[in-house]
């Protein structure tokens, strides 16, 4: 009997070990990606534009704060849904999962772990309805990769709180309603929910981005910003409590790359297919087949490795180390495979008309945020032997 022809972009069948649940998360995103981030995000990348014409629908197709409680408003998913969400959405682009990973992992979520009730029944179903749009501002401009070393300070005066500082470099910045702000306190790191209309909060867009076009990036100034008591996260203190939110995003950051690198290489088997050179399809030659056959291992081992991470994620087990483990992998994997990607389409490959430049240039951040490559291979030396070597 022949056997039935694999899918080039799941070799393993690895759709076969999803849920029923799961896989209509998927197709519903899928669709979403397909019919109305496709037609237009290379010229949002080429503009500079974050399509916010696109928050309504992602809040109604239930994408912000998917995994937390629907008594809030939210989507009630499991992990495995959310990371599916990340890969369909980053299939079109990383600003759009980025979009989601900052409001859902990096603002809701903080709310959702660390917050009072009453926080949470305020902000939660605005938030997850894309009527109130967050940012999450850890990183300072003197070294991300350390933030330990926090400058941002809030005073307690009264029942206040005054906040002094700078963010750099935060996804959403000059969209927010709210920013999610890490700050030393007496007490160790504290966050506090800051609206973003309060007196002495500015937030600046950062422009001549070569990366991550289709997203908003923005450094934030806080001078003598008040903010009730009542604005604090009482849950958590210390480096534990944004730490706790990475952990989050990172495991979605997993998934995501799967979808850029299977954009890019679906589009360039067309294309090499199609492409004739010396009286042959470019496919024929032994040289690209080498490659594609490579990116489809690479493919199959990430999507393999985000959805193991997502079981253990569902089961309450999954632990940082493992999260580092798929983000520095499946972030490599990616940007490797749109940069070959970029070059088997040949000169063709340096415009915008085809997405493997795009993919590549966005994944520059993506390898960067939310811990750069150095970091979470440090992370996993520290496990394997027990020093500390950052
Ligand atoms: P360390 O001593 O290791 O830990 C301090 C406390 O935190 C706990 N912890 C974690 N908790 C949860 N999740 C994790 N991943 C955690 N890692 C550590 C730890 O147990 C400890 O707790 P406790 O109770 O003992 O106090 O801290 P360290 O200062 O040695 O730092 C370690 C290091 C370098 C790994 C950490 O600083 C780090 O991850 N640096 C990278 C910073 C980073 O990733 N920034 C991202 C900013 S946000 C962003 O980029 C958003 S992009 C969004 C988008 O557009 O998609
Ligand atoms: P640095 O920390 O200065 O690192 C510079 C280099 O030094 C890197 O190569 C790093 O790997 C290396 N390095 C650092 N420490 C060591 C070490 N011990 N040993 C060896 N090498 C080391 N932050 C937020 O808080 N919120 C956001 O929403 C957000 N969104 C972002 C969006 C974009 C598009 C980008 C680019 C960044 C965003 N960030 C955000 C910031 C991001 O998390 C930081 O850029 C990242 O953590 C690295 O910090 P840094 O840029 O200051 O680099």
């Amino acid at each position: 009997m022949p056997a039935t022809p694999l899918n080039p972009h799941d070799l393993y069948d690895v759709r076969a070990l999803l849920s029923e649940e799961e896989r209509m998360v998927q197709d519903s995103v899928a669709r979403f990606t397909d019919e109305r981030v496709l037609p237009i995000i290379g010229d949002c990348f080429d503009q500079g534009r974050f399509p916010t014409e696109l928050i309504p629908e992602m809040a109604e197709l239930g994408l912000l704060g998917a995994t937390l409680p629907t008594e809030y408003g939210c989507g009630g998913m499991n992990g495995v849904s959310y990371g599916l969400i990340c890969q369909e959405l980053e299939r079109g682009d990383s600003g759009l999962r980025s979009f989601a990973s900052v409001q859902s992992s990096l603002c809701m979520y903080p709310i959702f772990a660390y917050g009072s009730e009453e926080q949470k029944r305020h902000w939660l179903p605005p938030m997850a309805a894309g009527k109130v749009i967050g940012c999450f501002g850890l990183t300072e401009p003197h070294g991300g990769s350390d933030p330990a070393n926090m400058k941002t300070h809030a005073r307690k005066d009264g029942g206040d709180w005054v906040i002094n500082g700078a963010k750099m470099w935060i996804t959403n910045g000059n969209l927010a309603h709210i920013a999610i702000v890490w700050a030393q306190t007496e007490e160790g790191i504290q966050g506090f929910i800051v609206p973003t209309d309060s007196k002495g909060f500015a937030a600046q867009e950062v422009h001549k981005k070569m990366s991550l076009r289709a997203s908003v990036t923005s450094a934030l100034f806080l001078d003598n910003v008040r903010v009730p008591d009542a604005n604090r996260l009482p849950g958590v203190k210390g480096l534990k409590g944004p730490l706790g939110c990475l952990t989050q995003a990172r495991y979605g950051i997993t998934w995501g790359p799967i979808g850029a690198a299977i954009a890019c290489f679906s589009e360039t088997t067309e294309y090499a297919k199609n492409r004739m050179l010396f009286q042959r399809p470019l496919a024929a030659t032994q040289a690209v087949q080498l490659k594609l056959a490579d990116m489809a291992r690479r493919i199959t081992l990430a999507q393999l490795l985000s959805l193991q991470l997502g079981r253990l994620k569902d089961a309450g087990t999954m632990q940082p180390t493992q999260v580092s483990l798929a983000k520095w992998n499946n972030c490599r994997m990616a940007i490797d495979i749109a940069r070959e990607c970029r070059d088997i389409l040949g000169g063709a490959g340096i415009t915008t008309e085809h997405s493997p430049i795009r993919h590549a240039l966005n994944l520059e951040s993506v390898i960067t945020y939310e811990g750069t490559e150095t970091v979470h291979q440090l992370v996993v030396g520290r496990e394997i032997t027990g020093i500390n070597a950052f």
